[in-house]
């Protein structure tokens, strides 16, 4: 086996293929761009190396710059993980020739695979069922219209080159032809840089299904069963499974036998995946093989209990596959789901940002594969993918049960996700049926994912305990409260008291969210520790006692009378973002008293003030300590910000209660920096 492998990837298959060769006792290299100098691959692995500025051509894509830091740096082998160079025999071919195992197949093999119509010309001639088309030479319009009438209408156009549904175009009729093929020639040049496109009969609403294969370079070829990857938008995967519920014990053996046959026809070594389309009456076409290990890989590894990495590993190695075809026994139910960092509010567009919190669900039977952790950030520069969620179960329904709950206790704030949709499948009755295809998220209607929910009430309530926690804490210990970035033992996540009221006092919260106010009062409980609450005027929860818990990592428990409720928290300047059963919440809290209001505000009304930073600056200066009276007008603070300093000035006449910051301190925007009572009863 290799002591040393270099990952040329990045994200959650990079942090994935890192834990496989540690797991051998492998030393494992990253590379990284600049944009991921903190990326979560990056502090896993063994040591890391940039190559390069942030967009891909530039690093992840720099096939001299990536061979040199491996042959520079003693790895013996380069895993390429998926995208990427992964499918670049060009890449294969330079491992090569400096002496690096390409942890992958032939570069001959993936040629010929990369290659749509040679593909299908060799798995034909091998045996394997290929959707009637024409794959010729001649690409006028006159042609295609003969061979589009031979084969019968409906047809698609595909591009030779292509893959992944770029240049295809679905055509109904003659007269359409001509159009579509110059459309489709134009997009796959553009693509690809090859505008030959071929033909092949419309298959209506297929599923995907596709099979896991390994070759070792000793002439053995297994199948791993199938995946059905049907659930696709915009031939982005959302959902995998498997076993695929379409298939007889019979056609998976047929399929397997013919995945394993299209394998062989192209000389196959290492993990790849043959797809094929199956129709409704159980007939399968061979569509395309990627010869790479596969985002969706997990599905397989926990209905098999086999490792692929490993697998894929020992190959490039040069060991025999320790198991044959027999031995292979697949066992229960897998579904994994995609989560993209993507805002189904805003037509799925990616969302960037930093990941306040990111905080999986732990539970047998629910692996989640990630590449980042609370405090990452997710950039425009690579794919949104943020993690899979893959459940395993004894059966389906029981599998989809798991997934529920997975999803109800995943937790992503700071940026938006796509876990909305996830749900909303998971809870569809076709969905949960097995009825599914790859026209699925095109007929049916989840649009109802695409729009925000109403806060529940649990969640202004939340919100109030975690700033009544927060607050008390730091007044508890006379630091300042928790601001995001805090790491220290005055933190309340990792302070660990229960909310308590310090003063007695009545509290007010007010927070809006999609244009709807918010409101919250505590009132502590004579009787204990905790509160009773009222929230948008109602009492909430017939007055039971309330209490809450900071847990670390932004996790708040509730204590609701004898109900138990956990949620995640975190600030965002003026923000509190919250996740709770699954769902994020932006609640805002009113604009504290900035710089410029301060100065001039003669119609806000006395109280207890908290003045806060009106941008992310650092103190200069602190001209108060707590305790002190101070006039109208006085400066008690300048915060350096935007290369400029910025006064906080006292609106009145009071008495400082707190002053959270010193001098040097960084503080986020809406930090408080000053904590004044002015006479009259505390406004929250
Ligand atoms: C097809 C097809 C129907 N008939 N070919 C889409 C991506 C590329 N790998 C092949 N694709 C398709 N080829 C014929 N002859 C339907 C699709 C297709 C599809 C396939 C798998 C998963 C999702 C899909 C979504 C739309 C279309």
């Amino acid at each position: 086996m290799f002591k040393s492998v270099l990952i040329a990837n990045r994200g959650e298959i990079a942090v994935r293929v890192i834990a496989a060769c540690q797991q051998l006792g492998i030393r494992a290299l990253a590379v990284y761009s600049e944009a991921d100098r903190h990326a979560a691959h990056v502090r896993a692995a063994d040591a890391a190396y940039c190559i390069g500025p942030a967009p891909a051509r530039e690093s992840y894509l720099d096939i001299a710059r990536i061979v040199s830091v491996a042959v520079a740096h003693g790895a013996e082998a380069i895993h390429p993980g998926y995208g990427f160079l992964s499918e670049n025999a060009d890449f294969a071919a330079a491992c090569a020739d400096a002496g690096l195992v390409f942890i992958g197949p032939p570069p001959e093999a993936m040629r010929l695979m990369g290659s749509k119509t040679a593909a299908k010309r060799a798995v034909a001639a091998a045996g394997v069922p290929t959707v009637p088309g024409y794959a010729g030479e001649q690409q006028d319009a006159r042609t295609m219209q003969r061979e589009a009438a031979r084969i019968g209408y409906p047809v698609m156009l595909k591009a030779a080159a292509g893959g992944g549904g770029k240049g295809m175009r679905v055509v109904h009729s003659r007269e359409e032809l001509p159009e579509a093929l110059a459309a489709a020639q134009r997009e796959a040049l553009a693509a690809f840089g090859d505008g030959t496109v071929f033909l092949e009969k419309l298959v209506v609403a297929p599923r995907h299904v596709e099979f896991q294969i390994l070759a070792d370079a000793h002439g053995h070829c297994v199948h791993l069963g199938e995946r059905d990857c049907s659930i696709q938008r915009r031939h982005q995967k959302v959902v995998e499974e498997s076993p695929c519920v379409a298939l007889t014990p019979d056609l998976r053996a047929e399929m397997g036998a013919a995945a394993v046959r299209a394998a062989r026809s192209a000389g196959y070594v290492n993990a790849g995946t043959c797809e094929f389309l199956l129709d409704r009456d159980g007939r399968y076409y061979f569509l395309e093989m990627n010869t790479r290990l596969q985002v969706e890989h997990p599905v397989t590894e926990l209905v098999t209990g086999l490792d692929l990495v490993n697998l894929q590993l020992a190959i490039a190695a040069g060991e025999p596959l320790p198991f044959t075809q027999e031995q292979i026994v697949p066992r229960g139910h897998a579904i994994e789901v995609r989560l993209y960092a993507e805002d189904p509010v805003n037509g799925y567009l990616p969302s960037t940002g930093t990941v306040a919190v990111f905080a999986a669900p732990r539970a047998p039977g629910v692996r989640v594969d990630a590449g980042i952790a609370s405090g990452d950030e997710v950039s425009v520069h690579y794919d949104p993918m943020l993690a899979k969620l893959i459940v395993a179960a004894p059966d389906r329904p029981a599998a989809v049960a798991r997934l529920q709950w997975a999803l109800e206790h995943l937790a992503v704030l700071g940026v938006a996700t796509n876990a909305p949709l996830l749900r909303a499948i998971a809870a569809e009755p076709d969905f949960r049926a097995g009825e599914t295809s790859t026209a699925y998220l095109e007929t049916h209607d989840f649009t109802a994912a695409t729009r925000h929910p109403d806060t529940p009430p649990d969640v202004s309530l939340a919100v109030a305990l975690w700033e009544a926690t927060a607050a008390a804490s730091a007044g508890a210990h006379g630091m300042r409260p928790y601001n995001g970035l805090s790491n220290g033992p005055y933190n309340p996540w990792t302070a660990r008291g229960t909310a308590t009221t310090l003063s007695g006092a009545t509290r007010r919260f007010r927070y809006t969210r999609a244009g709807r106010d918010h409101s919250v009062e505590l009132v502590p409980d004579p009787a204990g520790d905790g509160y009773r609450a009222s929230v948008d005027g109602a009492p909430f929860a017939s007055n039971d006692a309330i209490s809450a818990t900071p847990r670390g990592n932004g996790l708040l428990v509730l204590a609701i009378g004898e109900r138990r409720e956990t949620c995640h928290l975190a600030r965002r300047g003026y923000d509190i973002l919250v996740s709770f059963r699954g769902d994020a919440y932006t609640l805002a809290k009113p604009r504290p008293l900035d710089v410029e209001s301060t100065a001039h505000a003669s119609d806000v009304a006395a109280g207890r003030q908290a003045l806060a930073a009106p941008m992310a600056g650092t103190v200069i200066k602190v001209n108060v300590a707590e305790g002190d009276t101070v006039e109208a007008q006085q400066t008690l603070v300048v915060l350096g910000a935007m290369k400029m300093e910025h006064a906080v000035i006292s609106p009145y006449p009071g008495r400082v209660l707190r002053v959270p910051h010193q001098a040097g301190d960084v503080v986020p925007g809406g930090e408080i920096l000053i904590e004044l009572d002015t006479g009259s009863p505390p406004q929250e």
